[in-house]
């Protein structure tokens, strides 16, 4: 028998740190000498993340236009994509920020259908600090209706394990209060303190992802209309740019003022921003920046350090708003962005919508 590829699925809320996460482990299983495929999911092409970590140097297969659970088969498509050379060693795999309900169905569905050619890992849910504090303490100034809280509270409900990411930032006593308030919410789950981005706590993460066992088994009791309503709350956008200019300017400049400019203008109009992200690109030199909350400082997390005269942008955005009006801010903030480094602006391709409900190609509901 071919060996088992081992399935890695990291979940959590929108900008909790997934991506930063996947190309952390990654790169662990690659140094370990393993062969390593990476799947990202969204609910349109040509995403901010495969891109960053295609120009990373992974592997990556994209499903695009729905979520993995509403879009299994292609899911199991693009894995098989992945294995066309080799076959991988890991599939490390991130599902849509704004959606839960994974266990019952991606994982069961994979287990029951797939069981030969896949071992499954511990599935675990990372918790981002800024909305999951606000969510699991009830905060009415959560920034999200209670709708949209409630995916956030069914995505830890399901975890083998809870992540709580970006503890480089956390006081002791701001991390241990997360944990409280999640033992409270999910007793029984184990909490692993980790920071995707210094790479702290990832013995601990990497110890129990290679842990064997039956994993993924916390089916959930959800309410689909709720879930739904929730997501569809968090507007959705992607637009293609191309900027250019008769001189050179800093791409990270441009990157971060783009991002700076949008959560300003949002968090004006009362929008709570869950993940703003764009990405530059040109002629092999790549840079992202992003915006994780209203209140949270615009971040160059993968800088590109260099100065050009031309870039392709992709600006993603969720934010709690109708999604026009989102389009509206959106184009306004990179035309002025692009005017003030005197170049011109060309929107390419924009998508913006809310989410529509979630139908799950496959739903086990009764675990195993
Ligand atoms: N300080 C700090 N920042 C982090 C950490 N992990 C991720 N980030 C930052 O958080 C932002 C979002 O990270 P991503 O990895 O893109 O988050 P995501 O969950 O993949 O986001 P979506 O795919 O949009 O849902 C980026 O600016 C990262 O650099 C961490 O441990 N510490
Ligand atoms: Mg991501």
């Amino acid at each position: 028998m071919t060996h088992q590829i081992r399935y890695i699925m990291v979940g959590g809320f929108l900008g909790a740190g997934k991506t930063t996460t996947l190309a952390r482990l990654a790169r662990h299983y690659m140094e370990q000498g393993k062969r390593v495929g990476i799947v990202t999911n969204d609910q349109a092409a040509d995403l901010v993340d495969t891109n960053s970590l295609r120009s990373q140097g992974f592997e990556v297969g994209e499903v695009a236009g729905a979520c993995f659970c509403c879009n299994f088969d292609e899911l199991m498509s693009t894995m098989d994509g992945l294995s066309e050379g080799e076959r991988p060693d890991v599939i490390l795999a991130e599902p849509v920020g704004s959606c839960t309900d994974l266990v019952a169905t991606v994982i069961q569905p994979i287990k029951r259908l797939y069981n030969a050619t896949f071992q499954i890992a511990p599935y675990s849910v990372i918790l981002k600090p800024s909305h999951g504090g606000r969510v699991l303490r009830n905060d009415s100034k959560a920034g999200f209706s209670p709708k949209a809280a409630y995916i956030l509270k069914k995505q830890i409900e399901e975890a083998d394990a809870i992540l709580i990411n970006r503890i480089d930032e956390l006081s002791q006593e701001q991390a241990d209060e997360l944990t409280s308030l999640i033992n409270e919410h999910c007793p029984g789950i184990p909490v692993l303190r980790v920071s995707a981005k210094t790479g702290e706590g990832y013995e601990a993460l990497t110890q129990l992802l290679d842990q064997d066992g039956d994993f993924g088994r916390r089916v959930l009791d959800i309410d689909y209309d709720t879930y739904a309503d929730g997501e569809a709350e968090l507007g959705w956008l992607n637009s293609s740019v191309h900027v250019s200019s008769d001189q050179k300017f800093s791409l990270d400049g441009l990157l971060l003022d783009v991002v700076a400019k949008l959560q300003t203008e949002l968090a004006a109009s009362g929008a709570e921003t869950a993940h703003l992200k764009t990405i530059g690109l040109w002629e092999g030199f790549f840079g992202v920046a992003n915006v994780v909350s209203s209140t949270t400082e615009p971040e160059l997390s993968l800088p590109s350090n260099c100065d050009v005269q031309e870039v392709d942008l992709i600006v993603n955005a969720r934010v709690a708003c109708d999604p026009e009006e989102l389009e509206k801010v959106v184009r306004s903030c990179v035309e002025v962005a692009g005017q003030q480094i005197d170049a011109t602006v060309e929107f390419r391709q924009t998508q913006s919508f809310r989410p529509g409900r979630p139908v799950p190609t496959h739903r086990y509901s009764d675990g195993e």
